[in-house]
């Protein structure tokens, strides 16, 4: 046990100190339940959230070319959908990444899920703190808005852009999904094709509706790089008024409840209940609670 707190704590000194293989050996180890316990500090943070295939990747990788121009280190972690696209698509954000990746200014690291049933939440934190006092002064998030679960990572920075594509059919999937509540930047990508448009006006008509005027709403292309400076700009002034940090915060809750729930060490056995009709679901979450505290105990 002693042995591994050392290493522990050198990998931590030898990332912080600024070498890569250490931050990425540091960032496995938070994976498996580390927290090196860092102090909170002020940090940059954006999640990108949105449909598969919109261009969230490729976006950030424009936006990380105008950052590293003006000197900032960007950090990427790419959370990884568990879909059995999984690991070609890990690569595929590297590869599409690259032309800055290879800089010392750019930090990508992807994350999967798929070995972290109850979610993320529990590292998200401390990765973000380690990033920060390894001296990245942006630290983007990627996450696939395809399921609550991906989307409430999002809720985990400070300001949070959604990226739409020209297809009609995934609006109506972040409506369902509640992202555009969370969003304070929504990207209509690829505005080098002509049905773009339409997806952004029927999101301007959306937020008309639900009167969500704090949104900035960008139509650009990460293709060839229209609209791309304006968005930054955007970002950079988003500022959360304290009624949408509370509905992040409520999802950050509702995250770690998630996860305290699904690592629940008798979850099974609840199903199994459940679904022999032997307990009813209130008398289950009665016994989760009851359980989650004698743990602590
Ligand atoms: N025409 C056009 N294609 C784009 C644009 N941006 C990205 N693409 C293409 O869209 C496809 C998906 O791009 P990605 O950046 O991988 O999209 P993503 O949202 O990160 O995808 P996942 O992480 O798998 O959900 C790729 O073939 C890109 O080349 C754009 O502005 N215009
Ligand atoms: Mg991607």
């Amino acid at each position: 046990m002693a042995l591994v707190l050392i290493e522990d704590s050198e990998l931590l000194e030898s990332a912080l100190r600024g070498d890569r293989r250490s931050l990425g050996k540091l960032i496995s180890r938070i994976e498996l339940g580390f927290n090196p316990g860092l102090k909170k500090s002020k940090t940059w943070t954006l999640g990108v959230t949105g449909p598969p295939g919109v261009g969230k990747s490729t976006l950030i990788g424009s936006m990380i070319s105008e950052w590293v121009r003006r000197g900032e280190r960007v950090a990427v972690l790419a959370v990884d959908p568990s879909s059995p696209k999984s690991g070609g698509a890990l690569l595929g954000d590297r590869m599409r990444m690259q032309g800055s990746d290879s800089s010392d200014s750019v930090y990508v690291r992807s994350i999967a899920t798929r070995n972290h049933p109850g979610g993320l939440s529990y590292f998200i934190d401390p990765m973000i703190d380690v990033l920060a006092a390894a001296g990245w002064s942006k630290i983007i998030i990627e996450t696939v808005g395809s399921g609550q679960s991906q989307t409430r990572i999002a809720a985990f920075t400070d300001r949070i852009l959604l990226v739409e594509g020209p297809d009609r059919g995934d609006i109506i999937q972040a409506e369902k999904a509640g992202i555009i509540e969370l969003a304070d930047i929504i990207a209509i990508n690829k505005s080098d094709i002509p049905s773009a448009k339409e997806t952004f006006d029927s999101i301007i008509y959306s937020l008309d509706m639900s009167k969500s005027s704090n949104v900035d709403v960008h139509l650009v292309s990460a293709l060839n790089g229209d609209g791309i400076i304006s968005l930054i700009a955007s970002i950079e002034k988003c500022h959360n008024y304290e009624d949408e940090n509370f509905i992040r915060l409520k999802e950050r809750l509702l995250s770690f409840w998630d996860s305290r729930l699904l690592s629940y060490p008798d979850l099974n056995d609840l199903l199994e209940q459940l679904n022999t009709g032997t307990i009813t679901l209130d008398e289950a979450s009665d016994m989760v609670c009851k359980g989650l505290l004698e743990e602590e105990i």
